[in-house]
């Protein structure tokens, strides 16, 4: 029997002997035993949020916003890794405030890809998303257009924040975005132009911080539900078979959600180490202790699977498990690809209406 379960279970015993009210949720055992729990450290030093990681050649990075209050935040930075532990302030790799003709204020939410030994960055700011782009995933980055590529329509309601990049496995790149609503682009090959107009594929309580990755031939959306202020922040997720959706939504689809002290826990990334079926997951919460909705931090935790495909609960108060040392030969596919190397197998709770 896990700890917390055998404490509560105690704590239920002593509450019915002794006669104790044990309703109220103040009182509640199960949540007074949480709260005790030491949740892990964040990752990256000071204030950051909606940490995009990638795997570029056996190193990892992760893209975050570099919070401020309000989030009136003015530049974007990249922290890199070998091992997942040790995360090293690579600097700024954008300065909104100076390197945009159309933005200075209100970085947010950035996605990083690589094609062709490029790097291309994609942010919102002022509620516009932009692209920048490298020859070094450690920047600097450079916005090649000079304009927004993507600006708000009354076509499309919602705001234009938080995109998502990917690549298909027959090349074919897509940039997803949206607050509110859920809407994909195809990009052209040059990764900085839109190939039409975009699918609006919004799934049930979807608010923001889209993120997908393929296994098994399935495209599995994910996406942060409620407001990024409230502590009921969460992350969940539904699948699909073709990377424009419909999306089908499990029952029971939220996998990250506040547990003790932890709280707000959301827009996240996900990687596969390269070569493995080691999932990991990277998500930000209320900074503890005297973080909120602007101030938050960036914390990881392991992801895995359920063997019918459903993504498993994570447990923001669980400790890292040991990191995987990175394969030598990292790439299944092109690195920072996310193509699993596990067979295929059936998705028998695939079966509920697509939306
Ligand atoms: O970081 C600013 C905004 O907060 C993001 O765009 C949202 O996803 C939320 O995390």
């Amino acid at each position: 029997m896990p700890r917390t379960t055998r404490l509560t279970s105690l704590l239920l015993i002593v509450c019915v002997t002794s006669g104790l009210a044990c309703v109220n949720k103040d009182d509640d055992p199960e949540l007074q035993y949480e709260m005790t729990i030491q949740p892990p450290q964040p990752i990256l030093a000071g204030y950051t949020a909606d940490p995009h990681a990638v795997v570029y050649d056996g190193k990892y990075y992760i893209y975050p916003t570099s919070d401020k209050n309000e989030w009136k935040t003015t530049d974007f930075s990249v922290w890199s890794s070998t091992d997942l532990v040790n995360w090293k302030d690579e600097g700024m790799i954008l300065d909104v405030t100076h390197d945009l003709k159309w933005a200075t204020l209100r970085g947010w939410a950035p996605a990083a890809i690589r094609r062709d030994g490029r790097y291309y960055f994609y942010f919102a700011a002022e509620l516009k998303i932009g692209v920048a782009v490298s020859d070094s995933p450690v920047g600097r980055f450079v916005d090649p257009l000079g304009k927004p590529l993507i600006t708000p329509d009354s076509r499309h309601p919602g705001q234009a924040i938080d995109p998502f990049v990917f690549i298909d496995d027959d090349g074919q790149a897509y940039l997803y975005y949206g607050q509110g609503n859920l809407y994909a682009y195809k990009l052209n090959a040059d990764m900085i132009s839109l190939d039409g107009p975009p699918v609006r594929m919004t799934p049930p309580h979807f608010n923001e911080g889209v993120f997908m990755f393929k296994r098994n031939g399935f495209y599995y959306f994910m996406w942060s539900q409620n407001d990024a202020r409230d502590t009921n922040y969460q992350v969940a997720y539904g699948v699909s078979r073709s990377p424009l959706g419909p999306i089908t939504v499990p029952e029971d689809n939220v996998i990250l959600q506040k547990r003790g002290q932890v709280v707000g826990t959301g827009h996240h990334s996900v990687i596969q180490v390269p070569g493995t079926d080691r999932w990991y997951i990277f998500y930000h919460r209320h900074a503890i202790p005297d973080g909120s909705g602007y101030l938050r931090e960036t914390c990881i935790a392991d992801m895995g699977f359920e063997p019918d495909g459903r993504i498993s609960k994570v447990d923001p108060l669980a400790e890292l498990l040991e990191p995987p040392k990175m394969p030598v030969s990292p790439a299944v596919g092109p690195p920072g690809d996310l193509v699993s190397s596990v067979g295929s197998s059936a998705a028998p709770w695939l079966t509920g209406d697509p939306h």
